[in-house]
């Protein structure tokens, strides 16, 4: 494989970038620094806690994303995953906190495992958990001849949750060799109508698949299960919340564990209490970051409710400080980009979570504690505002920079020439990546 110049992807050039910025930031740094030593916060603890800080890529969320209505793919998007690790490569050079990618099977598909493992190791990317992939057919795969048009892991017919279980315990093999630890299942299995479907039987029956995935991938493994309250299924989906995903992980083992994904529940649900019970219950994986209005809307995380961002990482960053047992989040991006450039978009989702997480680590805890204790409720709920409210910026910027990223990196991409040079290489195909 060629060796891939580009200015996004070395260091010097990205040094040389920040270097006019340097001073606008240590002025604003030095401000916010005087600002939270009055709160009693040392900064540079902060700064290095958030630059150590990281996020997984998807590798389906490089590529232009659709709706069910139509897809309208861009220049120089990535044909397979070999192109995808490279832009994912190019969201991590610069954001300096996306280090790993999440691939999702059969879209990854390769025959080539070492090249893939090459080309990562030499871009200095690893791999996150694997998604296996039974929400649609494999129509070009011989170990697929069924179709999971009426589920899968909870299909009434034991050949079709045979071949769904299969499937996954492979994943979890491709994840071992790529050196994943945890296999994510997310099912589209459901309901369309009133009576469709027997809500127990249907369980039971994705229980049973569930401890068999268990039971055949490697113990190193972690098994995360994947809650959505609909779509494809619109009227009822197996796992369609944390209780069914908690009463499933809890039947299948230790190792089982509740991922949460922020657009995958009915508007206005508390997320961030979900959160705490999950830590409660030793059953948090990790989370998949996005944003929405309306549904999974798959919008850049931070985009749409800022504060509920803040809220969820502000139980996060709670359950860390109390050192809960278990708690060991994963963190993902799981976005889809229909109308942006996919590497801006995961730049600015990067730098807004980064952002989010600093204000949840402003917060005061201990005073927070007390007001809790004390039944003082405006100084609770101010408590939060005040971290809420800092502007955070030059520590996100200083973070990044600590981590070898750009300080302003949608103008760095966009000097880069990345998107333009790519159009020219790879020849459109219209399908491969992104979700339609
Ligand atoms: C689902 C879910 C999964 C993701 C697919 C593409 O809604 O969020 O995590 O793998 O979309
Ligand atoms: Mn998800
Ligand atoms: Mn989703």
């Amino acid at each position: 494989m060629d060796q891939i110049t580009t200015p996004a992807l070395d260091q010097d050039f990205i040094a040389a970038q920040n270097a006019p910025l340097l001073s606008a930031l240590d002025e604003d740094y030095a401000a916010l620094n005087r600002t939270l030593d009055r709160r009693g916060i040392d900064i540079e603890k902060i700064t290095a806690a958030v630059s150590a800080f990281a996020v997984a890529q998807p590798t389906w969320a490089v590529g232009s994303g659709g709706t069910r209505f139509a897809r309208f793919p861009m220049g120089g998007e990535p044909r397979n995953i070999f192109d995808k690790l490279e832009d994912c490569a190019v969201v991590n050079a610069l954001a300096g906190a996306t280090p790993t990618v999440s691939p999702h099977f059969p879209w990854d598909e390769t025959s080539d495992l070492a090249a893939l493992k090459d080309l990562a190791a030499s871009l200095g990317l690893g791999f996150d958990a694997v998604n296996s992939n039974t929400f649609q057919d494999h129509p070009n795969d011989a170990r697929h001849p069924l179709s999971y048009k009426y589920g899968s892991l909870s299909h009434t017919d034991p050949a079709v949750r045979a071949q769904a279980i299969e499937h996954n315990i492979r994943c979890a093999e491709i994840g071992a060799a790529l050196g994943s630890k945890a296999l994510t299942v997310w099912i589209g299995d459901g309901a369309n109508f009133p009576g469709q479907q027997h809500f127990g039987r249907a369980f039971d029956r994705y229980i049973e698949s569930a401890q068999a995935i268990y039971a055949g991938i490697p113990e190193s493994f972690r098994l995360f299960l994947e809650h959505k309250m609909f779509e494809p299924a619109f009227y009822a989906t197996v796992i369609q919340d944390w209780g069914s995903s908690l009463l499933a992980a809890q039947a299948v083992g230790d190792r089982c564990l509740c991922l949460v994904d922020l657009g995958h529940h009915a508007p206005n649900v508390n997320i961030e209490m979900i959160v705490s019970r999950l830590v409660h219950a030793r059953k948090l994986a990790g989370f998949h970051f996005n944003d929405s209005k309306y549904g999974d809307d798959d919008l850049d995380a931070g985009a749409i409710e800022p504060y509920r961002l803040f809220l969820v990482f502000n139980e996060l960053v709670e359950a860390a400080y109390r050192k809960a047992p278990g708690f060991e989040p994963a963190y993902m991006l799981d976005q889809s980009h229909n109308v942006t450039d996919p590497i801006e978009s995961m730049l600015s989702s990067a730098e807004a979570i980064a952002g989010a997480y600093t204000k949840a680590l402003l917060v005061e805890r201990d005073r927070l504690h007390d007001a809790q204790e004390e039944n003082d409720v405006m100084m609770a709920f101010q408590t939060l505002r005040r971290a809420y409210r800092t502007d955070v910026t030059p520590i996100v910027a200083m973070a990044r920079m600590e981590a070898g990223g750009a300080l302003d990196t949608l103008a760095l991409y966009r000097y880069s020439g990345w998107r333009s040079q790519k159009a020219r290489e790879r020849n459109a195909t219209g399908l491969g990546a992104g979700i339609v």
